[in-house]
């Protein structure tokens, strides 16, 4: 059971990021009805939401998907800094293995090229990491 905590803010990227990440589990193995889907507005939002989901007991496994883009925001360094430390952090503090699947790029159109077209997509490598370390944790005996 895997949540996808994904942001709308540049939902171009954010759910082509969603697309991959939900199409690579589901080749994998995992069963559509064994996946949630939860949105928020944007990438700052995301560790709070991958907290909750973390701390539920309803999911094995949380992927989060996201977008910054520097030219968008004067904040950039700092948000991008914040969230990816918090989404480390909520996968250390519960135990539920986090996904990174956050881009932070400096314009739209590298997003763009690493959310399904030349530099690959960066959705499907967050779920499939955090399958695999699912997997791993059940193997070592995690509960
Ligand atoms: N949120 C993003 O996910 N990506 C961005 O590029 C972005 N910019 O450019 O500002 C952004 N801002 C919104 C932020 O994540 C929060 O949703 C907002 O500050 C409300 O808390």
């Amino acid at each position: 059971r895997i949540g996808l905590v994904v942001s709308r803010f540049n939902d171009l990227v954010t759910e082509r990021l969603l697309s991959g990440a939900v199409d690579v589990l589901e080749r994998h193995g995992v069963d559509r009805e064994h996946l949630t889907v939860i949105r928020v507005p944007g990438a700052f939002e995301i560790p709070l939401a991958a907290r909750v989901v973390a701390g539920s007991g309803q999911h094995d496994g949380v992927v989060c998907l996201g977008c910054l883009i520097r030219g968008a925001t004067p904040h950039f360094d700092y948000i991008s800094g914040a969230v990816t430390r918090s989404i480390l952090d909520v996968g250390t503090a519960t135990g539920v293995p986090t996904g990174f699947g956050v881009l932070t790029t400096d314009t739209l159109e590298q997003a763009l090229e690493r959310a399904g077209s030349k530099a690959g997509n960066k959705g499907v490598e967050a779920a499939l990491a955090t399958l695999e370390m699912v997997r791993l944790l059940r193997s070592l005996g995690a509960r």
